[in-house]
C-alpha cells in the first residue's frame, strides 16, 4: 500500500506537469493477456476484483489478482447405460439418434434436475450426424461435489454420451469441462431414466482431462451394487421411468404403469414413438408387450422372482 501511494503521488506529480485530459477506465472482461504501453508492461486479469487504480495522467492502471488461465477442470468420463447397452457389441445402440429424437438442448433442467453453473447446453445437428462408435446416444447430467461433503453439489452440467461410453462436450468428441478450480471432487453421473452413480472417493481434477472410467470396475462407486454388471461391464441400471431414484415394478409409484399409460392404457399392444422416459431401452419406441418391450427390463432389474423388490439409486 505504501508503494502504491508513493507511485500514485509520483504519477500525480507527472500529471500536474502535463495538459489535463480525460481518462476513461476500461474493463477488459473477455480474456486475460499481457501487453506493452510505452515503457510499461501491463497484465490484465479475468474475473477478479481490482485492488487499486493508479494513473500517471496518460494511462490508468487497474491492479488486481492474476489468473494464469481460465480455471476449468476437464474429465475423461466413461459410462454406459444399461437400456441401450448391447452386450454383443459392447456398445450402446443409438436408436434415439437414428430416429432423429435426441434433442439439441439438454433435457435435464426441464425434468427438474437442479443446475449449478450449468444447464442450457446445446448441440448442433452436425454433431448428431456422427455415426459409428462415437455416435451420440443421449444426454447425461453430471455433478461435481465438495470433497468434504459428498452431498454438497458445487457444479453441474449436461453432456453427451457416445456409443462406446465416452462422455463428451458439445462438439461431440472433447472431454467435458467445468468452470471449477483444480481440486478433489466427487463425480456423480445421472441419466433421465437410469439410476445415477457416484465415485466413492473424491477424484483429483485439473485441466488435463483426468480419466474416470465407470465401466470396468477401475473406479469404486458409492454404495452397494450401484451399477449392473453385464459380463464384467458396469452399466447404469435402467428402468427409473418416474425419475424418483428407485426402480419399482409393482406398488405405488412403480415404473411399469407409466409405460402402459404411454401406449394407451387400454391398448397394451400399441406403441408410442418419441423421446420419452418410458422408453427404457432407448430405441425410440415405447412398448409394453412383445419382443424388445420396455417393461421386462424393469422386472429383471428388481429381480425376476421378486417383483415387489425395489432397487434404489446409490447416492448419499
Ligand atoms: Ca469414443
Ligand atoms: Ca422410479
Ligand atoms: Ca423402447
Amino acid at each position: 500500500m505504501i508503494r502504491s501511494n508513493t507511485f500514485l503521488l509520483a504519477v500525480c506529480a507527472i500529471a500536474s506537469l502535463a495538459n489535463a485530459q480525460t481518462l476513461e477506465r476500461q474493463v477488459i472482461a473477455t480474456a486475460g493477456s499481457s501487453f506493452t504501453v510505452g515503457s510499461l508492461t501491463v497484465s490484465t486479469t479475468l474475473g477478479e476484483p481490482f485492488t487499486a487504480t493508479l494513473s500517471n495522467g496518460n494511462h490508468i492502471l487497474t491492479q488486481g489478482f492474476q489468473q494464469g488461465e481460465p480455471v476449468r477442470v476437464k474429465l475423461n468420463i466413461r459410462a454406459l447405460l444399461q437400456g441401450p447397452f448391447n452386450s454383443g457389441t459392447g456398445l450402446m445402440d443409438d436408436g434415439l439418434r437414428t430416429n432423429g429424437l435426441v434433442p439439441l438442448g439438454e433435457p435435464y433442467s426441464a425434468l427438474g434436475f437442479v443446475q449449478v453453473g450449468g444447464g442450457n447446453e446445446t448441440v448442433t445437428p452436425a454433431v448428431l450426424a456422427t455415426t459409428g462408435n462415437d455416435a451420440i446416444v443421449d444426454w447425461v447430467y453430471l455433478q461435481l461435489r465438495d470433497k468434504d461433503d459428498n452431498t454438497l453439489v458445487l457444479a453441474t452440467r449436461g453432456a453427451l454420451v457416445q456409443r462406446d461410453g465416452d462422455v463428451v462436450d458439445m462438439d461431440g468428441i472433447s472431454p467435458v469441462s467445468f468452470a471449477a478450480s483444480a481440486d478433489n471432487y466427487y463425480l456423480s453421473v445421472f441419466h433421465r431414466n437410469h439410476l445415477g452413480v457416484m465415485t466413492l472417493a473424491p477424484v483429483a481434477l485439473n485441466s488435463s482431462a483426468v480419466a474416470i472410467d465407470l465401466t470396468n470396475g477401475s473406479v469404486t462407486t458409492y454404495g452397494m451394487d450401484a451399477q449392473a454388471d453385464v459380463g464384467g461391464t458396469r452399466v447404469l441400471w435402467c428402468g427409473d421411468v418416474s425419475g424418483d431414484g428407485t426402480i419399482k415394478y409393482t406398488g405405488a409409484g412403480n415404473d411399469r404403469d407409466p409405460i402402459l399409460v404411454a401406449v394407451g392404457g387400454s391398448t397394451p399392444n400399441n406403441t408410442s414413438a418419441g423421446y420419452l422416459s418410458t422408453d427404457v431401452n432407448m430405441d425410440g419406441l415405447v412398448k409394453y408387450t412383445g419382443s424388445g418391450n420396455d417393461r421386462d427390463p424393469i422386472l429383471v432389474n428388481v429381480g425376476s422372482t421378486t417383483p415387489n423388490g425395489i432397487r434404489t439409486e446409490q447416492q448419499p
